[in-house]
Parts: structure tokens; sequence; C-alpha cells
């Protein structure tokens, strides 16, 4: 097993069944307690129309920082078991609904194109329902490796129909 100095990632949660709400609150609990990791902080919860098939219902999505010294697979292998854990059906459908989705946003400044992992995540900056709860716990002045300034990105998105909640 590999160890890593520990380093700050970011993960992109979302989810759209079986009480969304819940499932979204329940993962951040099981962030708390990830394995070679501390959870630093989480967003609130957002709201918003899904992006893809439109045949499915909302999601609530959020946003959370850790300082891991997982390396990227395993922590990649950490969130895809948690997913599991929230009964996660695979149906090959791209961007179909799903219980819990895990995504690993960002991993310090490193950049991974691998046909497994891809970091930053390839579609993070075009959404407005992960850029807008990473504002509330990353810099501003963060950049997102290869793609720019984390308050410029903000600046250039189509931020229509999303609900930030209590
Ligand atoms: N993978 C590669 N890079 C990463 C990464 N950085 N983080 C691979 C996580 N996984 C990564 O993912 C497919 C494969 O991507 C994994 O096996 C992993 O090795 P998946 O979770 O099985 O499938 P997916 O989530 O449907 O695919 P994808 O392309 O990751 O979809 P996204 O980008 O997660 O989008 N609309 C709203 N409003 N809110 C949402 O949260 N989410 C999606 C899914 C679509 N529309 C949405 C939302
Ligand atoms: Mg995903």
């Amino acid at each position: 097993m590999s160890s890593v100095d520990a380093v700050t990632a970011y993960i992109g949660l979302g989810s759209n069944l079986e009480d969304p709400r819940q499932q979204v609150q329940t993962a951040l609990q099981e962030l708390l307690v990830l394995s070679s990791s501390c959870l630093l902080n989480c967003s609130s919860l957002y709201k918003s129309r899904p992006v893809g098939p439109q045949h499915q219902p909302d999601y609530i999505n959020a946003v959370a920082t850790i300082l891991t010294t997982l390396d990227p697979y395993q922590l990649l292998d950490h969130l895809q078991a948690l997913e599991q854990v929230h009964g996660r059906v695979r149906d090959g459908e791209r961007w179909g609904p799903r219980t819990l989705d895990l995504d690993l946003l960002l991993y310090g400044d490193s950049m991974i194109n691998t046909p497994r992992l891809q970091i930053p995540h390839p579609e993070m900056v075009n959404r407005a329902f992960v850029l807008l709860p990473l504002s509330e716990i990353a810099p501003m002045e963060m950049e997102i490796p290869g793609k720019g300034v984390l308050k410029s990105l903000l600046e250039d998105l189509a931020e229509g129909g999303i609900e930030r909640l209590e």
C-alpha cells in the first residue's frame, strides 16, 4: 500500500433517488470517519434540475473538503465503496439517476488523466452544482489546475435554476 503526505481534496456529493437530502447528509457523516482522512469542511446543500437526461428527479448536491493521506486511487476506492453502501446501481446510462454519487473533484494541485481517474473532474467547471458549493468552502483565488481561478470560473457560469437549501 503506498502512502503520501497529507493532501487537501475536494469531493462532490450528489443524489436524486431515495430521499436525496438524507443520502447526502448521511454521506457527509460517513466522510467524517473516512480512514486516513479528516473532514475539514462541507458546504450547504443545493437543489437543481438534472444536467443530462431530463427524465429523472431533481438533484441534491454538496461539496466537502478533506485532508487525507490516501493516494488518489485509494481515495476513489473508498468513495466508490461508500456509493455501494448507499445501494448505487449502475445501469450504464450516462448521467442517469443515482442514490449517491461521490466525485473526486480535486486532489491537491494534481492533474491526473487515466482511464479510471481524471482530476480535476472534467465537468466540474461547467456545473453550478459544483462551483457554487465549492465557493463556500474554498478560497475564491484557488487555482483549478488546468482550468483557471475559481472566482473567474464562477463569473463565467450560467447560474440559473439552482437553489441553496437552509
Ligand atoms: N472517474 C474518473 N474520474 C473520476 C473522478 N474524478 N471522480 C471514473 C469519480 N470518478 C471518476 O463514474 C464513472 C467512472 O468515472 C468511475 O468508474 C470512475 O472510475 P460513475 O460514478 O460510475 O458514473 P457517472 O457518475 O454517471 O459518470 P460521470 O461521467 O462521473 O457523471 P458525473 O459527471 O458524475 O455526472 N445533475 C445535477 N443537477 N446534479 C448532479 O449531481 N450528476 C450527474 C452525473 C449528471 N447530472 C447531474 C448530476
Ligand atoms: Mg460520478
